[in-house]
């Protein structure tokens, strides 16, 4: 079914070209057989600046969250042209985790660090490419732990990557658990750029615009409390704990089986888009302890991947755990610290804590 869209430009638009974005409009009114509707798009959306002003937090605060947010949307600039300018090749050498870096990771990892090095709020720089923590030269109040470019395996493939992030109080010192995170977030590069955040009552989902402008999409994210869809890498089957071999044996054996109902399953391999999968639709995202990466405690790092993501899912009325308790009251011993992570839709994740409890 086709339809007209009219455009209704500001005064003294000289450059107009009929395939300019539409949020370049003052106006639009669409008409199709049967069906007419106007709307001014800039009045009826709220946009990332004028949101976190809206918030009752410390301004100072929500600078910081502003600093994540401008650095991701130089990230996903160069992220548009990597395959172009070859950036998705390997970087030549390891991060303190002994894993390759791709050029990415390390370019990623420089552009947080300049963006953060001009917001005085912030102090300390806590990053996956970076051995130590950085004490920034300014006297701020604010930590940010980052994993600058999650996912960065799947580069080569255009697949979603993100950049994730938590706040902090850093007088507080390192080593504090997820419980004490001020803030927290990532940015999906995905088809479109997504930017979800929380202060911890709450999650909100932002959708970056043509003009680079993070614009509202969700407000309140709302996992659902059910669901029949889980995230694991079935491919390790054989090194799983019991628990989790139990819980997913229930959920291949679907409407036979005492889940009682048929499962999907999902695996992105970027944890950054498993977790947005299951902040928009529900579902359960599993990295446990397995006999391989036990010596190491797990995958996934505690402070910039499990508790941020942990957060959130919190904020959105999920829940998370690493078997034994939440992730969020794991007290870390270290910056690089790994953690089994399990986190979702509430019922899901209330089934495998049941098998962990039955040990
Ligand atoms: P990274 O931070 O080095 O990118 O590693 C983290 C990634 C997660 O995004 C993802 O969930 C997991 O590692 C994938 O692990 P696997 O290679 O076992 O599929
Ligand atoms: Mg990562």
């Amino acid at each position: 079914m086709g339809g007209i869209i009219w455009c209704v430009l500001p005064p003294h638009t000289m450059d107009f070209s009929p395939l300019m974005p539409k949020s370049d409009c003052v106006a639009v009114w669409y008409s199709e057989s049967g069906r007419n509707s106007f709307h001014n798009p800039r009045a009826i959306m709220t946009i990332l600046s004028d949101w976190l002003a809206a918030q009752s937090v410390d301004p100072k605060l929500t600078s910081v969250m502003m600093t994540m947010a401008n650095a991701s949307i130089e990230i996903a600039a160069v992220l548009r042209h990597a395959a172009i300018t070859g950036q998705t090749r390997l970087a030549g050498h390891t991060n303190v985790q002994g894993e390759a870096q791709k050029a990415l990771d390390v370019i990623s990892n420089d552009i947080i660090a300049n963006h953060i090095e001009k917001n005085p709020e912030i102090s300390i720089l806590v990053s996956e490419e970076l051995n130590e923590a950085v004490h920034i030269k300014n006297q701020g109040a604010y930590l940010v732990a980052t994993d600058p470019l999650d996912g960065s395996s799947n580069l080569d493939v255009n697949v979603t990557v993100g950049t994730i992030f938590s706040i902090l109080d850093a007088r507080k010192g390192l080593l504090q658990p997820g419980s004490a995170q001020l803030g927290a977030g990532y940015a999906a590069y995905g088809p479109a750029t997504s930017l979800v955040i929380t202060f911890g009552p709450s999650a909100a989902a932002f959708t970056l615009d043509d003009q680079g402008v993070f614009v509202l999409t969700a407000e309140k994210l709302n996992i659902p409390v059910a669901s029949a869809e889980y995230a694991i890498n079935m491919a390790r089957e054989r090194l799983w704990d019991a628990a989790t071999m139990g819980y997913v044996a229930e959920n291949v054996a679907g409407e036979t089986g005492p889940a009682g109902k048929r499962y999907n399953m999902r695996w992105v391999g970027s944890m950054v888009a498993d977790v947005h999968r299951i902040l928009m639709r529900g579902g359960i995202f599993m990295y446990p302890l397995d006999s391989e990466n036990a010596a190491k405690g797990g995958r996934l790092r505690l402070l910039y991947e499990g508790n941020p993501m942990a957060l959130l899912v919190a904020a959105a009325g999920g829940r998370s755990t690493t078997g034994r308790q939440s992730v969020l009251d794991v007290v870390p011993t270290n910056i690089h610290q790994r953690v089994p992570v399990v986190l979702g839709s509430a019922d899901e994740v209330k089934r495998v804590e049941a098998w962990y409890g039955r040990e």
